[in-house]
């Protein structure tokens, strides 16, 4: 079907019109039945958008469909390889995504913090290592909820190294080494609860030689008591939240920075000097209404080289058992901007995503209740922490008024900003000196270039390269929340979706819907060419390969027995092996095929095993042979025209 098809058959419209009037009438409801102001007064008229020359009315259908011939241009043809990587988070999945842009294809899912039976994640030795387990040898926890992936950077652009992700249930941080896309690290966060925002350094604040990643900044969403081991529960005015840098090669946390209110999401500055994370919550409310009290919040600003000196001259506390060193980065003790550790800058109530304008001039700070976007000069920032500027707020050089729901902020590396709009389930495009020029009082400037629907209710937004200096201002991907009508349906619980977006004209056009499974939150869209995998692994990686097939061998100690195995299409280095029942069983599995692509899987039944070993891969796990009878161990993984031959056969003898 053409777009013109659609057009005639009126489908976007219908979808549109209805749906979007429902949206919008639904979501202020919601609000306004709490009774709440929710700071949408400065709206034209709450319940309608803010109209702007070349959009379409309220509830009226306005998205753009693009000609046929636009699509074919943004399509992937049989056979042909896309230009971008997108690593999306993937939510209660508790893993990460890889999908091709702009074909929207799923490549690979990279588990993290969940079990996975297609890799023998949480299932194998090594992986089990990673994720942590506790001392009756069971995992330390098979939830998780990743909300954004960051890459690594080297001068201003992503340098395919690492990738790094929030696990908010559990507070932890993982890293994803991309030569071979898997997570390699996943770290505790001490005296942390709702570990949110997240964001890669991208060179050194002191050292100019360091023009690469090595820290990670993590933001604590929730507070709570410190430390949390029972005391102070009924006292609210006493818990309080910290933000936490972790070395990029070590994973360990290097120090904490106590601060006032909450953290929501964390930019980092391009001359790696400034960290910043939005507050919602500056109240320090632990109610609903509480958390929205306030008529102002604020975007709380790091100067990362003097809390390091503050470490360094050990002005620092640590919380209960933990070793961190923490840093008062609350107002009270911060008060001389010369000496101030943080900057509190005032933003409107209730604010989501910060986020690094390309020429790192700016953090740009959603509205979320306001429907506005606030643009801080990190160049004043600087001037504040000099002295040379009166109030934090002077370092805000432009609050637009976009739309409702401002939720999260890309760019297109010409200047113009992307903000999505949650309650009015649009992508708005607005130019930023623009919108300093109106704030300066110039009242003939409109910042607001362009406006389109996405279907609907969209979270992040992201552009390809643009959180890099090489932002190319190619597409925009749309996080979208809901998406009833767009796909066919699936019961009461719908996929969510990334809606793509063309924007490198001055008007945006909607290019695809691409489904995915919630939810996957923020993603980052990354050139192909900054990533260069690997094909094979390498066989020496693992201290315990088995090398060679004459290698196999049943080991035993006591009542401890190792398996040293190999795989080589179609067949395993052992036929059979046999243990007795209450034998703790270690099965070290070598993969020595060479060729790309050729991994076999390890599925043993009655035991709950399910792995797969990449060619020159070694993986290993540890069972109790508690039952006893004859398990068919097989390749779980079609590798070959003998796959199902692909056999060895377990024997356990009854005790
Ligand atoms: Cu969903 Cu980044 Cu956790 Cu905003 S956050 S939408
Ligand atoms: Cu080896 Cu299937
Ligand atoms: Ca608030």
């Amino acid at each position: 079907m053409t777009s013109s098809d659609w057009k005639d058959r009126g489908i976007t419209e219908l979808q549109d019109a209805g749906r979007r009037k429902f949206l919008n009438t639904a979501a202020l409801a919601g609000l306004a039945g709490t009774g709440l102001s929710v700071g949408l007064s400065s709206c034209k008229k709450a319940g309608e958008s803010v109209t702007q020359p070349g959009a379409g009315k309220a509830g009226e259908a306005s998205t753009k469909v693009s000609s046929a011939a636009t699509y074919g241009e943004f399509e992937v043809p049989p056979g042909q390889l896309d230009e971008y990587y997108m690593f999306n988070s993937g939510g209660h999945s508790g893993e990460a995504r890889v999908y091709g842009l702009p074909s929207g294809r799923l490549i690979k899912r990279i588990p993290i913090f969940n079990r996975d039976c297609e890799s023998g994640w949480g299932i194998t030795n090594e992986s089990r290592a990673i994720i942590g387990t506790k001392a009756d040898g069971s995992l330390k926890s098979t939830t998780g909820d990743t909300h954004h992936v960051h890459g690594s950077y080297t001068d201003g652009t992503y340098d395919g190294k690492y990738l790094w992700t929030n696990d908010k249930i559990n507070s932890r941080l993982a890293r994803i080494r991309l030569d071979y896309m898997v997570c390699d690290k996943i770290i505790d966060i001490p005296n942390v609860q709702g570990f949110h925002g997240i964001f890669p350094d991208k060179r050194d604040p002191v050292d100019p030689k360091i023009n690469h990643t090595t820290r990670i900044f993590c933001g604590q969403e929730f507070h709570i008591p410190q430390p949390n081991d029972g005391r102070d529960e009924n006292d609210p005015k006493k818990y309080y939240c910290v933000f936490t840098c972790v070395d990029a090669e070590s994973m360990n946390v290097r120090w904490q920075c106590k601060v006032d209110g909450n953290l929501d999401l964390v930019a980092t500055s391009y001359d790696g000097t400034l960290a910043g994370s939005n507050q919602y919550n500056t109240e320090n409310g632990v109610h609903y209404e509480d958390m929205m009290s306030a008529e102002r919040d604020a975007c709380v600003l790091f100067n990362i080289a003097r809390i390091e000196a503050a470490v360094k001259a050990g002005k620092h506390f640590t919380i209960g058992d933990s070793k961190v060193p923490v840093v008062d980065g609350t107002k009270d003790a911060n008060k001389d901007p010369k000496t101030a550790l943080t900057c509190y800058v005032p933003v409107p109530k209730n604010p989501h995503g910060v986020n690094t304008s390309p020429d790192g001039k700016y953090f740009v700070c959603a509205g979320k209740l306001s429907p506005t976007a606030t643009v801080i000069d990190l160049g004043l920032v600087h001037k504040w922490f000099n002295g040379e500027l009166k109030a934090p707020r002077d370092t805000v050089v432009a609050e637009p008024e976009i739309g409702l729901g401002p939720l999260h902020t890309a760019f297109d590396g010409r200047g113009n900003a992307y903000t999505t709009l949650f309650l009015d389930s649009q992508v708005v495009k607005w130019n930023i000196d623009k919108s300093i020029a109106q704030f300066k009082g110039d009242k003939q400037v409109d910042p607001i270039l362009d406006r389109i629907d996405v279907h609907y209710q969209p979270g992040h937004g992201f552009t390809s390269m643009g959180e890099t200096k090489e932002a190319d201002g190619k597409f925009f991907v749309s996080d979208n929340k809901f998406t009833k009508d767009r796909f066919l349906p699936v019961g009461p619980r719908h996929p969510d979706q990334d809606q793509m977006i063309d924007i490198r004209g001055d008007k945006m056009h909607l290019i695809a819907d691409h489904s995915v499974d919630p939810e996957p939150h923020d993603a980052i869209i990354v050139k192909r060419d900054k990533i260069r995998t690997r094909q094979i692994n390498d066989l020496n990686e693992h201290p315990l390969a088995v090398k060679d097939a004459k290698d196999c061998r049943v080991e035993r100690k006591g009542r401890k027995v190792t398996i040293h195995l190999t795989s080589q299409a179609p067949a395993f280095g052992l036929r059979e092996f046999t243990v007795r029942q209450g034998d703790e069983v270690t099965i070290i599995l070598t993969n020595l095929d060479k060729v790309e692509d050729l991994t076999h899987g390890f599925a043993i039944p009655m035991y709950d095993i399910n792995f797969v070993v990449n060619p020159q891969q070694t993986k290993s796990v540890t069972f109790k042979a508690d039952t006893p009878g004859v398990s068919w161990v097989y390749c779980s993984n079609f590798c070959h025209a003998l796959h199902l031959e692909m056999r060895s056969r377990m024997i356990v003898e009854k005790a």
